[in-house]
């Protein structure tokens, strides 16, 4: 007998509407949101796989608040963010990589009581090259009183008060994985039928490591106990087995083959870049959220990722993030610092 395949697969709204059920007190808007996500998601994924066809390479040419070029997918893709989440009624403010300040839901649309922080295409540089590149969320409930817009303190606060987070790899298949505190879980966009199907439930990411993620292009610019530490995650110190380094410059691509692979992805502060060069409230801080959940791990080298209270909605943090064990030997061994 020929079963029908799409009889056993959870779609991802099947699965968030499920996840809403085990909290009686839910409202729907945090279920509402990750599903309006999802379909920008699958909106991008269509986008990032004509890159090549439909003349959106290249530069955009207008520069973003990082004074990076912005490629036009960049832009497309933060635009398709801001309309897909402007009107639902759950936000009260957005923020993005792409955007110097607070992106207010319109007065014509109610707004609700999240907020939602961004980077809507991370790695685009790699496009070009055909290299996987990536979505990254993170959701918080506004601390500020009323229904206005929200305000820049909406957006700081630390890591361990996120209510979801996730990302979107648009690698060989375009996948979801989020979390909104009850495990990491990841969807598979079928393309045949434009839809997230559950593929990876209850993602552990393996206690043994197998790679290692960082730019060995800075050891010079390293302070010298995160030149000790590289060299030990590498078995040069007699320590250890070495890690495979594999780096693909695309963040979350390097996060997402360790988080089921098994490896730590390390982006210390260097002298070039003396507070790291990922974003803490949009790039560390969902990651670092989907790791633990996820049984790893995630620190600046000092505390804990998810502990730090932010003071700017752009500020970089030095990354270290991966398996568990792996992490506390950066700890340990930059604690001396
Ligand atoms: P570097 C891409 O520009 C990005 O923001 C991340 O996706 C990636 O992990 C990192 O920068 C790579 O930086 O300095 O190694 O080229």
């Amino acid at each position: 007998m020929v079963r029908n395949t799409y009889t056993s697969v959870v779609t991802i709204e099947r699965y968030i509407i499920e996840q809403e059920r085990l909290h009686p007190q839910a409202t729907g808007a945090l279920s509402g949101i990750l599903q309006d996500l999802a379909l920008a998601a699958k909106m991008i994924a269509s986008k990032v796989r004509l890159a090549g066809l439909a003349d959106v390479l290249g530069e955009h040419g207008s520069e973003n608040v990082q004074g990076e070029t912005q490629q036009k997918l960049d832009v497309i893709s933060n635009d398709i963010i801001v309309k897909a989440m402007d009107h639902g009624g759950r936000l009260c403010a957005m923020a993005s990589e792409e955007e110097e300040g607070i992106i207010p839901i319109p007065e014509k649309f109610k707004r609700g009581s999240y907020v939602l922080l961004f980077d809507p295409l991370d790695g685009s540089s790699n496009i070009d090259v055909n290299v996987p590149v990536g979505t990254i969320f993170s959701v918080l409930r506004r601390q500020s009183k009323g229904n206005g817009v929200g305000t820049l303190d909406d957006m700081l606060q630390p890591g361990y008060k996120q209510v979801a987070a996730g990302y979107v790899i648009y690698g060989s298949s375009t996948m979801m994985v989020y979390t909104t505190g009850q495990g990491a879980h990841g969807f598979t966009l079928d393309p045949s039928i434009g839809e997230f199907l559950l593929s990876h439930p209850g993602i552990r990411t393996p206690e043994a490591s197998r790679y290692l993620s960082v730019n060995e292009a800075y050891e010079q610019h390293w302070e010298p106990n995160v030149k000790a530490l590289v060299r030990r995650y590498r078995g040069m110190d007699g320590t250890r087995e070495a890690l495979n380094v594999r780096y693909v410059g695309s963040l979350v691509a390097d996060f997402h083959r360790n988080l089921l692979g098994g490896g730590v992805f390390v982006y210390p502060a260097n002298a070039k870049n003396t507070s790291g060069k990922l974003r803490l409230l949009y790039e560390c801080n969902p990651l670092a959220f989907i790791c633990e959940q996820a049984g790893g791990a995630a620190s600046d080298g000092q505390q804990r990722i998810l502990d730090i209270q932010p003071t700017q909605l752009h500020q970089r943090s030095p990354l270290f993030i991966g398996s568990k064990a792996e992490v506390t030997t950066a700890t340990e061994m930059l604690a001396s610092s």
